[in-house]
Formats: structure tokens, sequence, C-alpha cells
């Protein structure tokens, strides 16, 4: 009989094998632990550990025991090593259950984040990755090089769907490639999903053939996990591109789901990830962005939002490192396009460029609809913004020829 404790997962020595998954937490020993009682806690009851001793005949017992090696006392960062025998091939959920899962409750820690993942190719191997990923700049629509350029209309409910669909018109005759749902827009009564799919779509034709460019829409799909399957073969049916996923809020199986029933239809998955913050925002406890998007591209999806580098509305993580994480290399998956949005206007178009580069999505509301000349002259402004950045002409020297720049920035300033 062999024991296993607490101590038996703390080995300082242990260079992690390059077919472990590597994980790196940030966490805060409850009062009265050393750092090392609490690593060893974290990598035992994140793996096959508990409180208490167990007594197991070493003929039935694989080694299924992560370990925790590396730690550094001045950040209280620790480093546990897990073999990928404890993981079921394709399962988020089982793998986050794991690495993310008891262990974020435990007394052990005071707090405890998951900062960032080194995946093994065998784990990685066991998921499909993005279907399209960056490529849907010039598969799926006539960006080319610049930044592909998305609008939410606003308000963020409540519109009936013809005003949707004219929204959405004047926005892609204006210059934007994509119209995308707002995260709570689902299939209410006042816009159902289908109607509004329809009339959406319909919008679209009539303005690709009158301005000869591609243009799509991101119709958000998300719901319960079957409706959601339905909604995607609804999107193929009627003749859409893509579906936006409420990665989130629906959870991984599910969008693992849509993953798959979208490859039957060669759609492309846009992830929103409202309710992240709720992982992400404190900086001591949770799960990083940067593992979030991890386990989106992982899981599929082609874009997804990871902030817009300080220069929007709402609190961000370090977008560049996620975004360079997104677009490097993972064992043969495809680069993810990152979505930069919240806040963002015209004014502030060149700057995102020089922090985030032009391989992105840029995806403003408000941004657009809020210009004083209304929606089709925002995305003007919007598309104009971009050809400035590219052409490294400023903004305000580009606005004396472009009238619409010129009203977006005279109303929302240029730094
Ligand atoms: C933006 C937005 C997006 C958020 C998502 C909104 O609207 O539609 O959902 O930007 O945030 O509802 O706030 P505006 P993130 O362009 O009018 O701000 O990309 O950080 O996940
Ligand atoms: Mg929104």
């Amino acid at each position: 009989m062999t024991g296993i404790e607490y101590d038996d997962f703390l080995d300082r020595a242990y260079e992690p094998a390059a077919t472990e998954l590597v994980c790196t937490f940030r966490i805060e020993p409850a009062e009265g632990m050393t750092i090392e009682a609490a690593a060893s806690r974290v990598a035992s009851e994140s793996s096959n550990g508990t409180w208490a001793t167990l007594h197991v005949d070493e003929s039935e017992l694989t080694h299924l025991g992560a370990v925790a090696c590396e730690i550094d006392e001045s950040e209280n960062e620790i480093t546990v090593a897990y073999p990928t025998d404890l993981f079921e091939a394709g399962s988020m959920p089982q793998i986050l259950s794991c690495i993310a899962g008891n262990i974020m409750g435990m007394k052990a820690v005071e707090s405890i984040r998951l900062e960032d993942c080194d995946w093994p190719e065998s784990i990685v191997s066991g998921f499909p990755g993005p279907q399209f990923g960056t490529g849907v700049a010039r598969e799926k629509l006539d960006a080319g090089d610049r930044p592909i350029l998305a609008t939410v209309p606003k308000p963020k409910v409540g519109l009936s769907t013809a005003a949707h669909a004219r929204v959405g018109e004047e926005a892609w005759r204006g210059g934007v490639d994509l119209l995308k749902d707002d995260e709570n827009l689902t299939d209410q009564d006042f816009n159902p999903f289908e109607d509004r799919l329809a009339e959406s779509l319909a919008a679209r034709d009539r303005v690709e053939e009158d301005v000869g460019e591609r243009k799509d829409y991101l119709v958000n799909v998300t719901g319960e996990t079957t409706e959601m399957l339905d909604r995607v073969d609804l999107v193929a049916e009627h003749g859409g591109g893509f579906v936006m996923v409420d990665v989130i809020t629906c959870g991984w199986a599910a969008v693992q789901s849509v993953r798959e029933r979208c490859e039957d239809h060669g759609l492309a998955i846009h992830a929103h990830r409202a309710m992240h913050a709720a992982f992400d925002r404190l900086d001591h406890h949770g799960v990083s962005m940067r593992v979030l998007a991890q386990i989106a591209r992982l899981c599929g999806v082609d874009h997804i939002h990871t902030g817009t580098a300080g220069l929007g509305k709402l609190a961000n993580e370090d977008t560049p490192g996620i975004n360079d994480w997104l677009h490097g290399d993972c064992h043969g998956l495809k680069p993810v396009l990152p979505v930069a949005s919240g806040g963002l206007h015209p004014g502030v178009v060149d700057q995102l460029i020089d922090a985030l580069g032009t391989d992105i999505c840029i995806q403003a509301g408000g941004g657009i609809h809020g210009h004083p000349d209304g929606t089709h002259a925002g995305a003007k402004a919007l598309r104009q913004s971009v050809d400035a950045s590219l052409d490294g002409v400023s903004l305000d020297e580009y606005a004396q020829e472009h009238a619409e720049l010129a009203t977006a920035l005279e109303k929302w300033g240029s730094e």
C-alpha cells in the first residue's frame, strides 16, 4: 500500500515534460500556510488527491498526480505540470474541472488565478481549432490586409426587425464588412431570430450587389444547445456565412457542439465574451482572459473579443499579449482573429492599429450610430479612419478631405 498525501504533489526539482499540460497560477496562500504547502494542495486537488491521506493498492494506482514544481515566491506564482492521461481527449469541460475546478474555492488559498497554460500537442490534437481563423478577412470578405470592420446596432435590444436590418444596410453601404447582433439579442418577440436573419441577409445581398464587396452578418445563435444547433442550420439555409455565440454564457461544451455543426455548413464563428469579467476582472482570482482565449481557440472559434489595448470603455487585460498568442503557433491550429470592441470610434483607430496591428476586427456600435449624421456617415467615418491609418496619414489631415471623418473627430476628438 502507498499513501497519497497533499505533500506528495510537490517537487521543486521537477522539470515538466513536453507532453504535459503546464499551468501557471497566481496564489495567495491561506493565513499560516506556506506557499509550498498551498502549491502542493493545488496540484493535488486538481489532479488525483484529496484532503485525507488515501491508502491505495499500488497495482490499482495509475500515475495521474500533478506536480507543483516552480514556485516564484516574489510573484506568488506557481507552475503545475499535469500528465495528459489525466484528461479526456477533446473534452474542454473535463479539462476545466481539473485545472479550474475545486481549487478555485479551496480554503488552502486565500485566492487563486489561472494565469496561463502551455498546451501540449497531445491535448491540442483532440480539438478542432478554428475552421477559418484570421483567413476570414480574405476567404469570406474582401478586407484584404486591412482590419475587418463590424458594427452592432444600438440600442442593444428593442429595435424591430425592420429597423435592425435598415441599420445594417446603412452600415454596410458606408463601408463596414460585418453587421453584428448584440450579446443580449437572440430571439425575442420584438425581433424574432428567423425574421431578423432573413431580412438582414436580404439587405446584405442588395448591398453586395450594389457595392461589389462581400458583406456578412454575425447573427447571435446563443441559446440552449439543441436550439442553438437548429439556429446554426437556419443560418446556413438562409445563406449566411457566420454565426455569433456568447461563448462564456453558453459554455464550452455548447461551443464545441456549435463548432462541429458549423463545419457541416462551412460557417465561421464569432465569439462574444459577455461574462468573461466574472472570471478575469480581478487580478488575483479567477481565470485570465489569456486562458479563456486559449480555450476558445482550441474549441474552434474564428474571432474572439479581446479588448481595446486600453483605448475603449471597458476594463481590459493585456490585449497585445493575448492577441500575440491568438496569432502565434499552437501545434498547427489556425490563428484566431482578435476583435477590439467597446467604446471605439474613428478618433482612436490610428492608435488601435499602432497597438494591435492590422490582423484584427474593429467593432464599433456607439462609435458609428452615434455619429451626428447617422449610421451611414458613421460607417464611412470609421472606414476613412482605417484608410488614413493604413496610408500613414494623420486622422486630422485626412479629415480635411473627408467630411464624415471630420464630423466624427469634432464630436469625439482624435486622442
Ligand atoms: C460594444 C458592445 C460590445 C462590447 C463587448 C457593447 O458597443 O456591443 O458588446 O464591446 O466588450 O455591448 O458594449 P459600443 P468586449 O461599440 O457601443 O461600445 O469586446 O470587451 O468583450
Ligand atoms: Mg454588445
